[in-house]
């Protein structure tokens, strides 16, 4: 029985905790749901407000843009946002990555990228698919960099690929499991699903992230999934950590 019950224990899930005073809150896949994101953060602010914490931050973990119908307004107000709040941290996800390649030149990518969700956040800048489709890659390339401000290209060119706090890592798609975290390459931490999602692995940390939908948050033994698919399910949902404790926020439409 003592055998029994000390192998119970071994195998009880492992404790993760930010250190005191820290906590950290995540924001999964807006996906230009503009909409949706002023609800969570005006919860986030309260949350805030009425039990502030020396060290408070607060994680996009990518994926901002594309899909949904407003990816101007998110980006507008996360520029906004990163000008008052010094805990504000965005992660790069596949997404932000693929309109990044081709404003850098990256032409030959505009058509999968527009059938990607890119034609959603075209038209939030006043642009349309048909008409980009209709010149040259070159000139379609030009007239995205005449369309999309200064300042949101700006914001996604410093977007991260991790943070990492306490016991807890965070990312926008996941890690590649069995390589030490400094080691990550970009592109498994931006687009990886398998082999990370079914890894029974102990990775070090908690591995925190969005890019893989599920209905609800996906709480395992070695990462949370908090992609809620807001820009077709109308749920955007958010992970607070605090110490060792861990709750949900979640809005819906
Ligand atoms: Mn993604």
């Amino acid at each position: 029985m003592k055998l029994l019950s000390s192998l119970f224990r071994s195998r009880s899930p492992r404790a993760f905790a930010l250190p005191p005073d820290v906590r950290a809150i995540a924001v999964g896949d807006v996906h230009g749901r503009r909409d949706l994101l002023v609800r969570l953060l005006n919860e986030i602010d309260a949350l805030r407000t009425a039990d502030p914490r020396r060290d408070d931050h607060l994680v996009f973990l990518g994926d901002l843009i594309d899909r949904g119908p407003d990816s101007r307004g998110v980006l507008d107000l996360l520029v906004a946002r990163r000008a008052s709040d010094p805990g504000l941290t965005i992660l790069a996800g596949n997404h932000e990555e693929m309109l990044l390649a081709i404003l850098d030149g990256a032409s030959e990518h505009l058509g999968e990228w527009l059938r990607f969700g890119g034609q959603e956040c075209i038209e939030s800048y006043g642009l349309s698919a048909a008409d980009l489709m209709a010149t040259t890659p070159e000139e379609a390339v030009e007239r995205l960099r005449d369309a999309i401000p200064e300042p949101h290209v700006a914001l996604m060119r410093e977007m991260r690929d991790t943070v990492a706090l306490g016991d807890y890592l965070f990312v926008h798609a996941g890690i590649r499991p069995g390589v030490a975290i400094e080691d990550q390459q970009a592109q498994d931490l931006r687009w990886i699903r398998a082999p990370f999602l079914t890894s029974r692995a102990d990775h070090g940390v908690m591995v925190v992230h969005g890019h893989s939908i599920s209905e609800a948050p996906e709480e395992r033994p070695n990462r949370i999934g908090i992609d809620t698919g807001a820009y077709a399910s109308g749920r955007l949902t958010a992970l607070c950590i605090d110490g060792d404790a861990r709750r949900f926020l979640a809005v819906s439409s």
